[in-house]
């Protein structure tokens, strides 16, 4: 039987939804602190995904600025209605939705509208079309009183004016009641209305339940088969955890498919984020079946029943940053750094820039998700730092408190040095340094496997090893939020005009 390999977008690409449209799916993913906001990714088997563009792409659309990296825009819900794609997100401050928007587009590449403000509690929105053409948006906030500690209600989108309109009907306290109800998706199936969602938290707990109604505003009954998908009782050899969040997809052919997110740790820790995977779904009277040969997300599945792929994406490559920009893979933090990060004849210039990767506003970093745990990635950068507070290079960011760099700098004195440095919880620490030749061009280098991530430099022909930084301590169970690592190019310093020079990045994955 054929088969494909899951996770089927690897890295840090939380709370995927999905639509289709003809022979043409569409998917949607959160983006956090990253801009721009919510990749947007087209595929026609499901399995390989290729990046259309940015649904958040214009500066000032969302203020990103101060929020933590795992803040930002959370879990959207793509759908598609008579000619119109629907995005619906929101806004998430200290870890509680703050704003809730929709936006459209006739051309899911672009260009989408600005964000258009809807009056809701709340996180993980999503869109219902019903067959008389009325829209029903869902979402989910804590429970007053008894009920809690979570619920899942609903109301009218009426689709003129953008707005909620009508009564708020409270569908649903989730079916385990343990924690957190949320990532509400509601279809329709034979005349029944399935309400999906996920409980536990989007940890080891994590898990897919769900409730059905003869009417699209309820009453909503338990599915007492509930949790229909998890992977929490799994031990720690099962390769993928946290298993939940998942939005189902009908192909033309009358298979459902569901998209989910998940974690492969190693050792109890994962790096890379969460990432999607790609289940079976049958119907029975009973409800939808989660994986049903199985009953669990597998790393090899058989293949949708769809047309192949006319061919595979390209393969990571070394990304010649001469006369060309960072592509679509690649974000900033907390808005646009156009103004940092420019492309040149010669290669990217970043302008040494006083805001820290440390802080919390727009430092001049670009980074793209690491996605595999073996991989090497090296940039060839050329940097000539006046003193100590000033430093451009190679970063492995999971957060603002929780880096690893290999960056550029020079002494008190002016003489150039490599520096190794790492920032656990906040503090900052110099694990090494070597002295460069000065003026010299280097590349800088660094390898992941499950073990640690280890830094070199090559000056000429020479690599210098500079040491390792422990592989868990970049991870999302140490340092804690909702975001994988990102492997970054960046510059810091005193905004004085002075720039890096990156000529090229290259990333790869190495063999198990
Ligand atoms: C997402 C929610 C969640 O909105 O994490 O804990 C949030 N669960 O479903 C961010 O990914």
């Amino acid at each position: 039987m054929p088969t494909f390999r899951n996770p089927v977008l690897p890295g840090c690409h939380p709370d995927p939804s999905v639509c289709r449209v003809g022979a043409d799916f569409y998917l949607v993913t959160s983006s956090f602190a990253y801009y721009p906001g919510l990749p947007l990714f087209h595929s026609r088997d499901l399995v390989r995904w290729r990046q259309l563009t940015h649904v958040l792409n214009r500066p000032g659309q969302l203020p990103l600025h101060g929020l933590d990296v795992s803040d930002g825009v959370w879990a959207p819900t793509i759908r598609h209605h008579e000619g119109t794609f629907y995005v619906v997100s929101t806004l998430a401050v200290n870890r509680r939705g703050s704003r809730t928007f929709v936006v459209t587009a006739t051309d899911p590449a672009g260009p989408w509208s600005d964000p258009v403000p809807l009056e809701a509690e709340g996180i993980d929105p999503s869109l219902f079309f019903d067959d008389d053409g009325r829209c029903w948006f869902t979402a989910c906030r804590d429970a007053p009183g008894e009920g809690g500690p979570g619920e899942l209600w609903m109301r009218e989108l009426d689709l003129e004016r953008l707005k909620l309109v009508g009564p708020t009907h409270v569908l649903w306290n989730g079916a385990v009641r343990g924690a957190w109800v949320e990532a509400p998706h509601l279809y329709k199936r034979d005349g029944v209305y399935h309400l999906i969602a996920a409980e536990g938290g989007t940890e080891r707990n994590h898990s897919v339940t769900a409730a059905r109604a003869a009417h699209v505003t309820g009453p909503y009954v338990t599915d007492p088969r509930s949790p229909l998908l998890t992977h929490r009782h799994r031990g720690p050899d099962e390769p993928v955890h946290n298993v939940g969040h998942v939005d189902l997809v009908d192909t033309p052919g009358g298979e459902t498919w569901a998209v989910a997110l998940g974690v492969r740790p190693v050792d109890g820790t994962h790096t890379l984020g969460r990432e999607v995977f790609l289940v079976p779904v049958a119907w029975t009277a009973a409800g939808p079946v989660f994986a049903p040969e199985t009953g669990g997300v597998r790393l090899s599945e058989r293949l949708p029943a769809l047309p192949a792929a006319p061919h595979d994406p390209p393969a990571p490559a070394l990304t010649s940053f001469e006369g060309a920009g960072p592509g679509l893979e690649w974000s900033s933090l907390r808005g646009p750094v156009d103004h940092l990060v420019r492309p040149g004849a010669d290669g990217l210039e970043i302008e040494a820039a006083p805001e820290p990767l440390s802080g919390t506003g727009v430092p001049a970093f670009v980074g793209r998700r690491q996605q595999h745990v073996r991989f090497h990635a090296a940039a060839r950068v050329r940097f000539a730092a006046s003193g100590p507070d000033e430093e451009a290079g190679l970063a492995v960011f999971q957060s603002q408190d929780q880096h690893a760099g290999l960056a550029l700098t020079a002494d008190a004195a002016g003489a150039p040095h490599a520096v190794l440095t790492v920032r656990e919880a906040g503090a900052g620490t110099r694990l090494a340094a070597v002295p460069l030749p000065p003026g010299e061009e280097v590349v800088l280098a660094v390898e992941g496997d499950e073990r640690a991530y280890a830094f070199r430099v090559r000056i000429g022909d020479r690599w210098t090893g500079l040491g390792e930084v422990e592989r868990a301590l970049l991870s999302t169970e140490r340092a804690g939020g909702f975001v994988g690592v990102h492997l970054g190019l960046y510059a810091q310093g005193r905004g004085d005009g002075r720039r890096a020079l990156v000529r090229w990045f290259d990333y790869r994955p190495l063999q198990h």
